[in-house]
Formats: structure tokens, sequence, C-alpha cells
């Protein structure tokens, strides 16, 4: 049985800029692009939430939620160095830690020596710690596995701590609707929820076999969660996988023409990215990604052993297809890397 700490930042860039400048802690904040310029909401402050401002909102409508609104285009050094500082914190406990993000990671302290072995004790330090040394609040949740963890420190947000015992599993999976479980997204769980699937003791029901049946990898995905099992382990140093650049347009377009011109101003942007750390030759796939007027997105993605900038054009002509005429807001593209340590280096030096 692991013992996992899961800890979120509480509306991180909002809090990192509240701390800053404590008068904005009374007004609703919001991080993001600007209205006139297409742009969405990063995060913002409760006060904000109350309104019904989220992450992911275009700006104009955050605006329309909430008039008095005060915006500020967000400061990724000041975010990142914060993030650093919160890593050395974690790192006093464990060294097995998985950053999900700049303000949220998995920690494995199932063998670590602190506190007499209590992980709850672990993640109050934690948290007291984050507190006193950067004036900003986290939330954790404790539990047996990563699944629980997150599902945990979800649970006490903000500026709370939640502890899953391993006797009281049974109990908080039970009840919990499938939606919640990581992985499962809005249109699985309706497809869910059409077949009479609403919470884990629903599934239950069905047998294993038929479970993975109907919904093949998710499926098998699901027999565990819905136990409350999940036995991935804290992966304490995530290999890079894939490197993108994307760019919002100004102005949506419609067609091919107008989308490949875009897109060869990326090319030699993404070329120069991934170029520092990998050949050409050894790249394992290229896609490109379009967002629609309507905010659906999709990427389409070949993989293959090589890299071709040509092929990006049918991949464009490919999310077209997908497209079905909506006009396109972002286009993005992205190439799949080898596994670290898998690069050669032989080519690496032939190439310079
Ligand atoms: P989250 O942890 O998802 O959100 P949060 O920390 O702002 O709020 P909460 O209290 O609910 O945890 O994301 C962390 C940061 O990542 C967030 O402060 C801003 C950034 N972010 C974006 O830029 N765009 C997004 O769509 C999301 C979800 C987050
Ligand atoms: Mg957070």
């Amino acid at each position: 049985m692991r013992k996992i700490i899961h800890i979120d930042m509480d509306c991180f860039f909002a809090a990192v800029e509240m701390r800053e400048n404590p008068a904005l802690r009374e007004v609703p904040l919001a991080i993001g692009g600007a209205a006139d310029r297409r742009g969405v909401i990063s995060t913002c402050n409760y006060v904000a939430r109350r309104f019904g401002v989220r992450s992911a909102m275009p700006t104009a409508l955050a605006r329309k939620l909430c008039p008095p609104l005060v915006l500020l285009p967000g400061r990724m050094a000041l975010y990142k160095e914060t993030s650093t500082r919160i890593q050395a914190i974690f790192a006093r406990y464990t060294e097995l830690v998985e950053p999900l993000s700049l303000d949220e990671a998995y920690l494995d302290v199932t063998d670590s020596p602190h506190c007499g072995g209590s992980a709850t004790l672990m993640a109050e330090q934690i948290r007291a710690a984050i507190q006193s040394e950067l004036g900003l609040t986290a939330s954790a949740g404790v539990a047996p596995n990563k699944f629980l963890a997150k599902l945990a420190c979800e649970r006490r947000k903000p500026d709370g701590l939640f502890v899953i015992a391993p006797q009281e599993v049974d109990d908080f999976v039970r009840l919990l609707p499938l939606g919640k479980i990581p992985g499962i997204g809005r249109k699985t769980a309706e497809r869910l929820e059409l077949q009479g699937l609403y919470l884990c003791e629903d599934a239950r029901q069905l047998p294993e076999e038929e479970l993975k049946g109907r919904f093949g990898k998710l499926g098998v995905m699901l027999a565990d969660r819905i136990w409350g099992r999940d036995d991935s382990p804290v992966q304490a140093s995530r290999v890079r996988k894939s490197i993108g650049v994307e760019t919002t347009l100004d102005a949506d377009v419609y067609d091919e023409a107008a989308c490949w011109a875009v897109l060869t101003r990326l090319i030699p942007e993404l070329e120069l990215r991934f170029g520092q750390r990998c050949p050409r030759d050894q790249i394992m796939g290229q896609g490109i990604k379009l967002k629609f007027a309507d905010f659906q997105q999709t990427t389409v993605y070949r993989s293959h052993g090589g890299y071709s900038a040509p092929l990006f054009h049918d991949l464009l002509h490919e999310g077209l297809v997908r497209a079905e005429g909506k006009p396109i807001r972002l286009l993005g593209l992205v190439v799949g890397l080898p596994k670290e340590g898998e690069v050669n280096q032989l080519s690496l030096d032939l190439d310079r």
C-alpha cells in the first residue's frame, strides 16, 4: 500500500499576484489575454469565481459575467520561479515527486522517514511551509494511490486537506460520479449515463468482462477505478514526449491557403525548438492541432520515423475535413520525440 500526497496550489497565478499586491484580494481578479485580442482566462481568484468566471473562458465572456473584473496579463517568469521554490519544499520530504504542471504534483512518501511516516502530517507541514515561506495557500489530498489523492485534494479546495484512509476508500468511491474519474471526459460520462451508469456503484453491477467489452481500454481503467484501485507509480522524472508550438489567430481563418500561410511561419519556430534536442531523422511523428471558432479542437497526428515539413500540408488537409467548414481560431504543430536516452548521440553530433 502506497502513501501518496497530491498538492495543488489555490488559484495559482492569481494568488501570486494577490501576494504581490494585497489590494487585489478584495476584487474579482483574473489573469488572461485581453478581450479585444480574443484572449482567454488562465485563472481567476475565488472572488471572480463567484461571478462564474472560469479558466479557459474567453475574456470577453468573463467581462460580461463580471463587469468589475480586474484583468492582468500575467508574469510567467515569476510563476515559474515560485513553482521552483514550491518544488524545493516538496524535495525536503521525498525524491519521488511527479509535477503535473507548475502548481500541481504527486508525492510518493511511502518510504519517507519524516513525521514518523505520517503522510497526513507531512502534507500539513508542506502546506504550512508554502504558507509561511511563500505567502501562498495550497490544498492537499492524502490517499493510498494517485487517483484518490487527486480527488481528495479537490474535496477541500481552497486551503484544505482531505485524507482518504485505506479503510475509507470503498465508501469514498462507491458514490463517486463516474465523470469525476480522471480520464473520463464530459463526452464519455454522457455515454456512460446513456447506459444508466452514473456512479461507481452502478458500474460495479456490471461484470468486469462486460465493462471491458463495452468500453475497451477505458473499461479496463474503469474496472479498477470503481473499486478505488490505481497502481500507477509516481514518476519522478517525466520524460518529455513531444514539442509543440501554436498560435491563436487575430481573426478566424476559413481556407487552406490562409491556414498554410500561418503554418509556414510556425514551422521554423518548431524546427528551432526540437532541433536543440533531437535530429530530424529521429522524430517519431508529427501532428497538427486545430481549434475551431466553437472552441472544439482536434489533433491530426501521424506516427512515423523522421521529420518532413511538407507532411504538415497533408495533415492540415485532413484537419480541415474534420472542421466541416467551421472557422479556425488556433493552429498548432507538434512533433513526437524519441524516449529520453534513445536519441542517437552520433547523429546528433553529425547534425551540428
Ligand atoms: P489549476 O490548478 O487548474 O487552477 P488554479 O490553481 O488557478 O485554481 P485552483 O484553486 O482551482 O487549483 O491551474 C494552475 C495554473 O495554471 C493556473 O493558476 C493558471 C494556469 N492555467 C491556465 O493558464 N489555463 C488553464 O486553462 C488552466 C486550467 C490553468
Ligand atoms: Mg491549482
